[in-house]
């Protein structure tokens, strides 16, 4: 069984973590599968990357049964060859990449999922920073994404005490968009994902790069951003069809360019 399923239909690319017996768990060959497969959405052509888990799991992280083996990559490895990659990868992404939690997400399974741009969650989803209770420090970006999300305070207590946050509560304090009810979740998921897919894609590259720009810029600077990239919106084809669609009364039809 491959550790990373991948298809693309529809535009839209859809990545599954599979090694379900150990909740998704990360090994080296599914680090690098995973960083395969998000090399693959970069053409135009996807619109839309969807990331989520097969069976019970969305992913517990790293295998800790590797980091201990002696044959292992080593701690040395983990973050610079494994998660670091994944995470800037999608960041890197010039469109937006959905973040599905299905199940459990903890450890660096939490932390690629918070930094995707938009994560839903099924009610019966947790997320736990569970780095703490094996005496390591919360990695894969989770403190640059989650203090940004929750604020400080919420972000340290989370961090230190490795709580698990059930669906509604993440969905509550901004640490997810949205949770659904398990029974509605395909289907919600469908719906944002095809709305994605089918929007203006180009303008939401522009969109996901000024937000991650406000990071660290001044207001000042994020002005001048806003405009540059603002600029780069208004000469895509899709805004011309965006404004001709609103002034014709119809519906848009946008083609991500
Ligand atoms: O260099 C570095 O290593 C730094 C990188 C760090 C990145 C990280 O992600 S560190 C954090 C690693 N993850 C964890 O500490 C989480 C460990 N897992 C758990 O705490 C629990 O499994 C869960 C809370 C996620 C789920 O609990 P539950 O009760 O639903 O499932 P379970 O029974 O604990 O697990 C089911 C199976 O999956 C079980 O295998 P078995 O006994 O049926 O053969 C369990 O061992 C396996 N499994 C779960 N998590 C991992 C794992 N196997 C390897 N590594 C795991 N992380």
């Amino acid at each position: 069984m491959p550790s990373i399923l991948f298809e693309v239909t529809d535009q839209v690319a859809r990545i599954t973590l599979n090694r379900p017996e150990k909740l998704n768990a990360f090994n080296r060959e599914m680090a690098f599968a995973l960083q395969n497969a998000l090399r693959k959405c970069e053409p135009d052509d996807i619109r839309c990357v969807v990331i989520t888990g097969s069976g019970k799991a969305f992913s517990a992280g790293q295998d800790l049964a590797e980091v201990v083996d002696p044959a292992g990559p080593g701690m040395s490895k983990i973050l610079s060859e494994h998660y670091n990659p994944v995470i800037q990868l999608i960041s890197d992404l010039k469109k937006p990449v959905l973040a599905v939690v299905n199940g459990v997400a903890a450890g660096a399974g939490a932390n690629i999922a918070l930094c995707c741009d938009i994560v839903v969650a099924s009610e019966s989803a947790v997320f736990i920073q569970a780095f703490s209770k094996i005496g390591l420090i919360p990695d894969s970006g989770g403190t640059f994404f989650l203090p940004r999300l929750v604020g400080r305070q919420k972000a340290s207590a989370l961090m230190m005490l490795g709580d698990k946050v059930k669906a509604e509560e993440a969905e509550k304090i901004g640490m997810i968009y949205k949770y659904f009810e398990d029974a509605a979740f395909r289907d919600e998921v469908e719906k944002i994902t095809k709305t994605l897919a089918n929007m203006p894609t180009a303008g939401l590259a522009y969109t996901k790069m000024a937000i991650q720009l406000s990071a660290t810029n001044t207001l000042p600077e994020q002005l001048a951003n806003e405009d540059a990239l603002q600029q780069k919106a208004a000469a895509t084809a899709d805004f011309k069809e965006g404004v001709q669609a609103f002034l014709e009364k119809r519906a848009a039809n946008f083609k991500g360019k």
